[in-house]
């Protein structure tokens, strides 16, 4: 039995749709962000750094950072194929798509979406999130050539837990001047996670959408 504490379309999106896929039974606890709930006390027992998601596994385990919760939800239940086999031609690839992801978009995004955590100042705020939102288009585009090149999927024929997170990210882009999905692999790769019975879920179940 898993727990997951989450919010709506926090970095909470792909461990929790894996966690529909892999079909294994788990709870959701909801933390109300907006409401400040990240910085309760006792849910800073559990994660110190005040961010969704944190993961309870194996009654009193915690863990925390969504990439390596999504690693460690792949490698603990291989038979929904959401990491390739260690030793395997994907393996380099996968691991390679999960750092970036999560190291360069994903950090990149925290500069459009919490630019006061950088700077001071509206200007400055205003200055650090055009360019965060041009850093993020052109990572896009870089991955969007590269699906273009080897895809449909990021390490090519096989989806795995990179293509969840990657589509999770896209979906943060929703409200810059020029959302990814309209980069054409992109926009294909958002379909064929959206078509994943374990995405759609958790797109109902957090009561969002996402732009195709
Ligand atoms: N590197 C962390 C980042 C988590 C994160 O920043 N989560 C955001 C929601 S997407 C959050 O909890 N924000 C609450 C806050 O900043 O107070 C991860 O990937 O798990």
């Amino acid at each position: 039995m898993y727990k997951l504490y989450w919010s709506p379309g926090s970095a909470a999106m792909a461990p929790h749709a894996m966690l529909e896929d892999i079909g294994v039974p788990y709870e959701l606890v909801r933390v109300d962000t907006a409401k400040g709930e990240q910085h309760s006390r006792d849910y800073l027992k559990l994660n110190p750094h005040a961010r969704v998601p944190t993961l309870i596994y194996d009654g009193d385990k915690v863990m925390y950072e969504s990439a390596a919760i999504c690693l460690l939800l792949a490698e603990r239940h291989p038979e929904a194929g959401f990491a390739p086999e260690i030793g395997s031609a994907d393996r380099a690839p996968f691991l390679q798509w999960m750092a970036y992801l999560t190291n360069t978009v994903q950090e990149a995004l925290m500069h459009w979406w919490h630019a006061e955590h950088f700077v001071d100042g509206v200007d400055l705020q205003a200055a650090v999130k055009h360019k965060a939102e041009r850093r993020v288009a052109d990572m896009f585009r870089f991955l969007d050539e590269q699906l273009a090149k080897s895809g449909p999927y990021l390490c090519g024929a096989k989806l795995y837990a990179c293509d969840y997170y990657a589509v999770m990210l896209a979906r943060w882009t929703r409200a810059m001047a020029a959302p990814v999905h309209t980069n054409p692999q992109i926009n294909t790769l958002i379909r064929a996670v959206m078509a994943r019975p374990g995405y759609a879920r958790m797109l109902k179940a957090e009561g969002i959408e996402q732009l195709v």
